[in-house]
This record gives C-alpha cells, sequence and structure tokens, in this order.
C-alpha cells in the first residue's frame, strides 16, 4: 500500500473509528466469492461471439484461469461448473477434478444444463417443449436423471451444492396447461431431492422469461420459495440479479428471502435491458450497495451469516478480457460489501423509528459516498 493510501486509511479510521474500519476490513477479506467457469470464456450474443484468441477455449484454459484469478485476488475460492459445458463423462470428470487441484480451487455449485439439446438420447430437439415439465415421459425422466447425475458428480468433485435454473416455459396458452406444467415440475423436483443427503442442497433459480416468452415454470421469488418450502430445508432460492422485470426492487426481494430462511445464493451481474450478464456493479452500483445493505442488516438481526450464502458470479463477458471483467466485477462486490458494513446501523434504525426519513437517507449516503478503496486494498492484501 502506498503513503497516500496509509494516509487515506488512516483517515478513514479517524472518522468511523479504528476498530470499525480494521472489522470491515476482515470482514471483506473473509468474504467468499464465487466465480463462473464459463464467464472465464468468451461469451456471446445471438449475433456472434468475437474470440480474441487470447480468452480461455477449452475447460483446461477455463480452469487456468480461474487459478489465475485466485491468486491474484484470494478469492474464487470455489468455482461453479457447469454440466456438461465442463465435461459429464467418469472419465472427464476426473480429469476436471486434477484440474481444480493443480489451479488451487475447488468446486463449488454443480450447474445442470437443460437449455442445450444433446446429440443421443431423449434430451434431443424435444427439450423445446420442457425438460423438468415435458409431457414425454421419455424426455422428463431424461431431465429428471441429467440432475440425479449431476449430484454423483458434486460428489466425486467434493462440493456440496447443486443449482437447478429450470428453462422451461411456454410460448402460447394452447401448448400446455399450467396446471399440467405446475404437477409435471413438483413431482420432478422431488424426485431430484429424494437424492440430495444430510448437508448438501439444491439452489433454485428463478427467471421471469426466456427461453419461454409466455409462461415461465419458476418465473419469480415466489413461485421458487414455495417450490423450496415444499421440498424441505435442503432446498433454498437463488437470486440471480438478471431475472427481474426492470422495476422490481431486488432489494427488497432480498430482505424477504432473509427473513423467510429461503435465501441460499446470489448470481451477481448487472444488466440494463433484461438478463444482460454484464459487470456487477458496473451501471447500478446503487443497487448493488442496498442489497448489501440489507444482507448486513439480517444478519445483524440474526437471520445468518452473509458468508454461509452461495455468493456467485453469472456473467457473460463478450467485450473485455473476461478475467479482468471478474476482477472489477469482485471488486464493485467487495466495494458494496464495504460500504454497507460502515453504515452506522443503530443511527439509521433510531432515525427510521422517529420518522426522520432524510437523516436514515443521510446515514445511507454518507456510508454509498465513502471511497472505502484503501480499506479494500488492506483486505486484498490479506486475503492473497
Ligand atoms: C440462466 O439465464 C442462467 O442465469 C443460469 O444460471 C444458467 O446456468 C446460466 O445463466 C448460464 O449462463
Ligand atoms: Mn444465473
Amino acid at each position: 500500500m502506498d503513503r497516500l493510501q496509509d494516509k487515506a486509511f488512516g483517515l478513514l479510521s479517524e472518522q468511523f473509528g479504528g476498530s470499525l474500519v480494521e472489522s470491515v476490513v476482515e470482514q471483506v477479506a473473509q468474504l467468499p466469492v464465487e466465480v463462473p467457469s464459463w464467464g472465464f470464456g468468451r461469451g456471446g450474443t445471438r449475433f456472434g461471439t468475437f474470440r480474441t484468441g487470447k480468452e480461455a477455449k477449452t475447460v483446461t484454459g477455463r480452469i487456468k484461469a480461474a487459478g489465475q484469478f485466485r491468486a491474484l485476488t484470494g478469492k474464487g475460492q470455489t468455482v461453479a461448473i457447469h454440466i456438461p459445458w465442463d465435461g459429464e463423462k467418469k472419465t472427464e470428470i476426473g480429469a476436471l477434478a486434477k484440474l481444480l487441484k493443480k489451479a488451487g480451487v475447488k468446486a463449488g455449485s454443480i450447474n445442470c444444463n437443460l437449455f442445450t439439446p444433446r446429440k443421443r438420447g431423449p434430451l434431443d430437439a424435444r427439450l423445446r417443449f420442457g425438460s423438468l415439465t415435458n409431457p414425454v415421459d421419455a424426455v422428463r425422466k431424461a431431465s429428471v436423471q441429467h440432475n440425479l447425475d449431476c449430484i454423483d458428480i458434486m460428489r466425486r468433485l467434493g462440493s456440496d451444492t447443486l443449482v437447478l435454473w429450470l428453462p422451461d416455459g411456454t410460448n402460447s396458452p394452447g401448448q400446455l396447461s399450467l396446471y399440467d406444467q405446475a404437477d409435471l415440475l413438483e413431482t420432478s423436483l422431488r424426485a431430484i431431492c429424494r437424492k440430495l443427503r444430510k448437508g448438501e442442497k439444491i439452489l433454485v433459480e428463478y427467471k421471469y422469461f426466456e427461453p419461454g416468452m409466455y409462461a415461465t415454470a419458476i418465473q419469480d421469488y415466489g413461485r421458487s420459495r414455495s417450490l423450496c418450502r415444499m421440498l424441505g430445508p435442503k432446498a433454498k432460492v437463488l437470486l440471480d440479479l438478471g431475472h427481474h422485470a426492470p422495476t422490481t426492487n431486488v432489494e427488497h426481494v432480498v430482505a424477504l428471502l432473509v427473513r423467510g430462511g429461503d435465501l441460499g445464493g446470489f448470481h451477481f451481474n448487472d444488466h440494463a435491458y433484461a438478463d444482460d450478464d454484464l459487470a456487477t456493479g458496473s451501471l447500478n452500483p446503487g443497487q448493488l450497495f442496498r442489497i448489501m445493505c440489507n444482507l448486513v442488516e439480517g444478519e445483524r438481526r440474526g437471520f445468518g451469516d452473509v458468508r454461509t450464502l452461495a455468493l456467485m458470479i453469472d456473467q457473460s463477458h463478450n467485450i473485455k478480457d473476461p478475467l479482468t471483467e471478474l476482477v472489477e466485477s469482485l471488486t464493485n462486490i467487495e466495494t458494496a460489501y464495504a460500504k454497507a458494513l460502515l453504515v452506522d446501523g443503530a443511527a439509521l434504525r433510531k432515525a427510521q423509528l422517529a420518522c426522520d426519513a432524510s437523516r436514515g437517507d443521510a446515514i445511507l449516503r454518507d456510508a454509498f459516498l465513502t471511497d472505502v478503496r484503501p480499506l479494500l486494498a488492506k483486505a486484498r492484501a490479506m486475503a492473497v
């Protein structure tokens, strides 16, 4: 850390108190953040993928890059794995385990893939009619089996988390009864969850549209939450920031999920229009700050440690170098978290209970406008 940063750190300690600032540094350093193996490759749009030749193209390259991220930042302790993108066969999973070890990282969440048609077997073009809600028995059973296989892979890689994003949905009211869709989904999910052992979990992601444009099977946090409650304590809601309608108050969703004990984790990213998968906090750092404030408040109110959540990045890197953009995203996450930790929670509550909204907002603004970079530099040095 240079002399100016040292000085700035001293000023922060004067402003907020030395012990608070030290504890924020420690908490930022200890915040685990999971990176997606797919995020180290070049993302694309439906118009094309613009490869520079420098980004990782194979699973070997992606895991190697994850190792670089870990060495650079001290974070990315776990890497989210997508099946079959990162392998599926026994030999491939064996090789993946070796790659992870060599890169000094661990397998994080195991993400099933029910959206890519396979060359062989029942998950062919019929997958466009759904996976876990497909009306054809053979396709539905194969979709459940894919998740059961993912659980086996999860165990082989030493992970305890299965992530399910369900691409199922219809394009028109005549395609499938909404009653059948719900029945088939619940039966399939029950079959998957029966295989989970103690200490293992499934995170159920929701998204309000796409690829189905009329009726998505798990369309919002309410549906995900009701499914998870039906499935029991091993199932929790996964909140992907890009999966909400543009005007949704996401921090409100966060608070309600935390308060109900339903939140399992995040897929961090940012967006301007839809599920754009842009760098976390790059467009809307205010929202990220408010989300972190609600996580910190939830922890202070005894609803559980933020660090026990699966804090994962889910992005697509189409323009910048993927590794660089992931580091930027991590910095934005840590920035928002540090600022949220600097909020004087007691003073804020006092102002709120006294109906002093101006004072309350001033307290939040004070924290949000604080330059936390000297603090992050210390945390980074501790984490690496
Ligand atoms: C779907 O949009 C999603 O958010 C799911 O998490 C998928 O696994 C991921 O994106 C694929 O990039
Ligand atoms: Mn996601």
